[in-house]
């Protein structure tokens, strides 16, 4: 075989086993998160950047409705936020058939994104959590794409699949759904890091 022939094998084989990324993948996203009838001051407003299919997502945004705490803060599977408990969202984020664990985990569902944290501060009225995360297992396209899913923001603290019981390992424990919220693509959002 000649070494050009070789080459052009080569080529071929790269390109017949392309790394699977879509041609184009939306950089932002937004979520409005509604409350659930047992948590009816829960509001939050979410925003989703990522630069290229290859860079983390970053999450911004400004939630408030619950006591200062830890609640869990996950993507779940289903963007139907019909009802008034968020059970429509369906459980967790796993395409991968994963069990539960926290957002730096190697293995966990993809929508782990572990807690967020409401705070008292002296200008708000009343507790609130300011998110501002980086996850590198989410993505705005292709496999680990959630756009068209929903948000939900949980009664209580994830426990990160460290509980010793059977609920840890698929919910982190984390008590009823407090709102939800579909994650929604859009384009031209002013830069969140203004917002909040
Ligand atoms: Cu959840
Ligand atoms: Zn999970």
């Amino acid at each position: 075989m000649t070494r050009i022939t070789f080459l052009a094998i080569s080529i071929g084989v790269c390109l017949s086993n392309p790394v699977e990324l879509p041609a184009s993948c939306p950089s932002q996203a937004f979520v409005a998160l509604q409350p659930t009838k047992r948590f009816p001051d829960l509001r939050g407003d979410l925003f989703l950047n990522q630069e290229d299919p290859n860079s983390p997502v970053k999450i911004t945004g400004k939630v408030t409705g619950l006591p200062p705490g830890f609640n869990g803060f996950h993507v779940h599977m289903i963007g139907n936020i019909t009802g008034d408990d968020c059970l429509s969202t369906g459980s967790h984020f796993n395409p991968f058939g994963e069990e539960h664990g926290g957002p730096d985990d190697t293995r966990r569902h993809v929508g782990d994104l572990g807690n967020i944290q409401f705070v008292e501060e002296p200008t708000e009225e009343a507790a609130v959590a300011r998110i501002n995360i980086e996850d590198s297992e989410i993505s705005l396209c292709g496999e680990r794409n959630v756009i068209g899913r929903a948000i939900v923001v949980h009664a209580g603290p994830d426990d990160l699949g460290r509980g010793r019981n059977e609920e840890s390992q698929k919910t982190g424990n984390a008590g009823p759904r407090a709102g939800c919220g579909i994650v929604e693509e859009t384009e031209g959002l002013l830069d969140s890091s203004e917002i909040f």
